[in-house]
């Protein structure tokens, strides 16, 4: 069912409206054949719409589980597994019917997962963990002295089969697809990192290799990851949304997802047991994923991060808004020059991204809100402004627009109520300093190399306070450690 509706239907009373049930199912349901961890609406609108759109995707279903909480898989459960991809364009909504996601589970059942990753007919399991939940220190290996990281260890080193984060979940059920001689598969990273698939694969045998060398052994041997670059906006579902759903089709769906018409997935690396052939959905698959990454990470989501600091900073609330600010598009056309004399352009085609990303962004329809991307900053800007800086600077030149972006952050994190960070406790820390010694302790969270350099603090204390004037009053940060997420 793919509906487009420009004038949606008169809304019916909810109870004259049926769920969205089995009944609704674009397909017979697929076997499980691939396991996901981080069931969030980007799990939702991206990877499992591409292996519906698949040409084989009669063969691959997809079993999800959620993070901490049950709710998302309750929810969907309840409805079979399907929900409504809302695909959300200037002027128009288009609905379809998604039904790859054949069984929704409570992250917290790992005897379901280790059961589901030890079968042989699973042949990939797809990340979208968040950033912050790779727990890897500045020095980019697993921090293996992170409280979570060691309450999961002395848990599976102790034989309780309970971890609670993703990463020790993961490793469990790795290690019972060993024990069971179910041999190779491919685990595919859809989070926003640089080179994703070996931040993966060093998260996971630094947590495997600290509880039993065999295990991490084992995955050397058996496990491929695989990078990818993914994109396609997602805002969080509203109350709105479900209603216009509800309005729109002659169903009531609870779990609607709402996304840009655009999606792409970048794929580089070895699938040893099969893959859907995603390809069919417009997935490109490479052998050097590297740039495309850059582009996405440094432009996309580095524009993202600008225009959440500096937005926030300036009174707005959502991307199109903080766009529509000549104050802050400036910003971000300064950020993008930056990062793009650093990139291939020709290969790329840079001003056409460019151009497509304005587009994207001022998409008033969707309404992107800049306290979702504003969260966990001190890991998103490793990877979204510290590259940026560091190669203007290798190039002779001083990366202060790169530089900005950290700056705008610094004064969100002191401004702001409710600012989450995985540092959150460091963060506030360092906002109790004031002068230099604040902005070098809050560069140190981000980057302890930087926060050594002299010049690279002095530069970013001078572009502290530029967005500063529209700010409200507020009362001052509480700086929260966020809780470990499913990305949305
Ligand atoms: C955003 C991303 O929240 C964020 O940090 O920059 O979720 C972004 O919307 C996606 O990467 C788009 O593909």
């Amino acid at each position: 069912m793919n509906t487009e509706l420009r004038t949606p239907a008169r809304p019916a009373a909810a109870a004259e409206l049926p769920r969205l049930n089995r009944a609704l199912r674009p397909a017979p349901k697929a076997p499980v054949r691939i396991v996901h961890l981080g069931l969030g609406a980007f799990h939702r609108s991206h990877q499992a719409w591409y292996t519906q759109q698949a040409g084989d995707a009669a063969e691959w279903g997809i079993a999800a589980f959620t993070g901490r909480r049950p709710d998302a898989a309750a929810a969907l459960a309840d409805q079979d597994g399907l929900y409504t991809l809302v695909e959300r364009a200037d002027t128009s909504d288009s609905f379809t019917v998604v039904g790859s996601i054949v069984e929704a589970v409570d992250g917290a059942d790992v005897e379901r997962l280790a059961e589901l990753v030890a079968a042989p007919a699973t042949a990939v399991v797809t990340l979208t963990i968040t950033e912050a939940a790779y727990g890897l220190g500045t020095d980019g290996k697993l921090d293996t002295a992170a409280p979570d990281v060691v309450t999961d260890l002395a848990l599976l080193g102790s034989g309780s089969g309970h971890p609670a984060t993703p990463l020790g979940r993961l490793v469990l059920a790795l290690a019972a697809r060993r024990d069971a001689g179910s041999g190779p598969l491919a685990v595919v990273c859809c989070d926003n990192l640089s080179n994703n698939g070996t931040v993966a694969q060093q998260a996971v045998t630094g947590f495997a290799h600290a509880l039993d060398a065999g295990l991490a052994g084992w995955i050397d041997a058996n496990v491929s990851f695989v990078s990818t670059s993914v994109d396609r906006i997602t805002p969080r579902t509203t109350d709105e949304d479900v209603a216009d759903v509800q309005a729109a089709c002659s169903y009531r769906d609870t779990s609607p997802v709402v996304a840009e018409p655009f999606s792409s997935w970048v794929v580089s690396g070895k699938f040893p047991a099969g893959r859907p052939r995603w390809e069919d959905a417009g997935a490109l698959f490479v052998d050097d994923i590297g740039p495309y990454e850059n582009r996405k990470l440094w432009l996309l989501n580095g524009a993202h991060s600008l225009l959440a600091y500096a937005g926030q900073l300036r009174g707005h609330s959502t991307v199109a808004e903080a766009l529509a600010d000549t104050v802050c598009r400036q910003a971000v056309e300064a950020f993008w020059d930056e990062a793009e004399a650093n990139l291939p352009g020709d290969e790329l085609q840079i001003p056409e991204y460019r151009a497509a990303l304005l587009a994207r962004f001022s998409n008033a329809r969707i309404a992107h809100n800049l306290a979702q991307i504003a969260m966990d900053g001190s890991t998103k800007l490793r990877m979204r402004a510290v590259p940026v800086l560091l190669a203007e600077q290798a190039a002779g030149r001083s990366g202060a627009a790169a530089a900005l972006m950290i700056a705008a952050w610094m004064d969100c994190s002191s401004a702001l109520p409710g600012f989450q960070d995985p540092l959150g406790d460091k963060v506030a820390a360092a906002n109790a300093i004031s002068g230099t010694e604040r902005v070098r302790a809050l560069l140190a969270v981000v980057d302890p190399v930087l926060a050594a350099d002299a010049a690279v603090v002095q530069l970013i204390e001078s572009l502290t306070g530029t967005f500063a004037e529209a700010l409200p009053a507020t009362e001052p940060c509480n700086c929260l450690t966020s809780p470990e997420r499913t990305q949305l």
